[in-house]
């Protein structure tokens, strides 16, 4: 699949700091460290109800860590994936009469242009599962040969405790992890399963479903395996991030790691396990189940300044929940306005303080709102002193609008 367009990236003077990160497995965070490639997956969406808040502030957070490797001289290799085959895509289509195929382009298109307008940097290999089924094969056939697939009735599961060290990533108590398996996607009841944990690698063929060819007879990819696949075929083990939502690590990554552990023979899969907070609406989190959804693509239509929708949600930790609400745009507008009014001024107090404080900031596990605040302080100086004494820095301006670009992905 194609991906989007890249926005222009600044260079700065001087050189970034090394990233630090939250790795859920330890719980820590720890610092990253990166070859001079920087390799990082994140999971993409499942194409419908794209791309609502949710989705928005998970890939502005991980284009927050592409722009701080970028920044400290990585060349960054990111992949990110298109579940555009699964049960819940396939039952919207069923729903609403659409064709499966022409829902997952049609929502994969919106999400392209929703990540453009929020200037989301692409990743450089955006991969669907449809066009990786043969890596999926492959990596299946590699956990039969380590003896950790079992048939039943025409679908193969995969042996979670095949690796010794399932678990360790999300480290839930055996009774959490499988009443959330339940809760997202899994089978724990299904009868005749060895283990409740044991996840699906391949569906046989289901009536009306889509199937493809491949030596274990018709049928379609499992969820997990689709990500393990498509990163281990384009980035070696192990990475140095995998990223999504913090629903996702479990039983996603879990098993995702799990089964590129037991395939590759290699521990660990990733470095750092990292996961977004959920966005939420009202205190529900946004959900396409729920349908409380609230869409980048709405907004943009009704005139809303997507730079304002990306200081929205950097004006929140990634790490943290937190409720999207018409304030806080109202809040990240006025924010707008007046760093536009600042850069625009012909002269201004020294900026030079800025670009350490907001590297300080992103490089402690990518703290935006404290980046924020560094650049908030200095807006306000210059409004204050509007070119009198302290305020004579006729590069200033630049300088700010260059490292809003080029750290923070926001265009003043
Ligand atoms: N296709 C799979 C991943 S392989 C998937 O989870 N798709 S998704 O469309 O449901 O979600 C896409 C990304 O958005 C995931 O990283 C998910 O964790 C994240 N996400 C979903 N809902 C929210 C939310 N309310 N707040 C923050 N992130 C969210
Ligand atoms: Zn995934």
């Amino acid at each position: 699949m194609h991906a989007w367009p890249s926005p222009d990236v600044p260079t700065l003077p001087g050189q970034g700091l090394p990233l630090r990160l939250h790795d859920t497995s330890t719980g820590e965070v720890r610092p990253t460290s990166p070859g001079a490639e920087a390799t990082i997956y994140v999971c993409g969406i499942t194409p419908y109800d794209a791309t609502h808040m949710g989705h928005a502030a998970t890939y502005v957070a991980f284009d927050l860590v592409q722009r701080v490797w970028l920044d400290a001289g990585h060349d960054v290799h990111y992949v990110q994936n298109v579940t555009d085959v699964d049960d819940p895509l396939l039952a919207r289509a069923l729903e609403t009469g659409d064709d499966w195929v022409e829902l997952g382009d049609r929502e994969t298109q919106l999400f392209r242009e929703d990540m453009t307008a929020l200037d989301v940097l692409p990743p450089r290999h955006y991969i669907g599962a449809v066009e990786s089924i043969p890596a999926v094969v492959d990596y299946i056939q590699k956990l039969q040969t380590a003896g950790a697939v079992y048939d039943l009735e025409g679908d193969l599961y995969f042996r979670v405790h095949s690796d010794e060290r399932f678990g360790s990533i999300a480290n839930l108590p055996e009774e959490q992890m499988v009443a959330v398996f339940a809760e997202r996607g899994g089978d724990p009841d299904r009868p005749g399963k060895e283990h409740p944990l044991d996840c699906l690698l391949w569906l046989r063929e289901r009536p009306g479903d889509p199937s493809w060819d491949s030596p274990f007879g018709r049928g379609r990819p499992g969820w997990h395996i689709e990500c393990s696949a498509i990163a281990l075929d384009h980035l070696a083990s192990p990475i140095d991030v995998q990223g999504g939502g913090s629903d996702l690590a479990f039983p996603h990554h879990e098993m995702g790691a799990a089964e590129a552990q037991v395939a590759t023979g290699s521990w660990p899969y990733a470095r750092h396990y990292t996961h977004a907070g959920m966005v939420r609406l009202d205190g529900e989190k946004m959900s396409k189940s729920r349908g409380n959804l609230v869409f980048v693509s709405r907004l943009r239509a009704a005139g809303t300044d997507p730079v304002a929708i990306r200081l929205a949600l950097l004006a929140h930790h990634y790490r943290g929940d937190w409720d999207w609400t018409d304030a806080g745009l109202a809040a990240a507008e006025a924010r707008l306005a007046s760093w536009r009014a600042s850069v625009a001024a012909p002269a201004a107090p020294p900026a030079d303080g800025v670009l350490a404080a907001v590297r300080a900031h992103l490089a402690d596990d990518l703290d935006a709102p404290g980046a924020l605040a560094a650049i908030d302080r200095w807006a306000e100086d210059t409004r204050l002193r509007s070119g009198g004494p302290g305020a004579e820095d006729a590069a200033a301006g630049s300088l700010v609008r260059d490292v809003a670009a080029a750290l923070l992905g926001v265009r003043l």
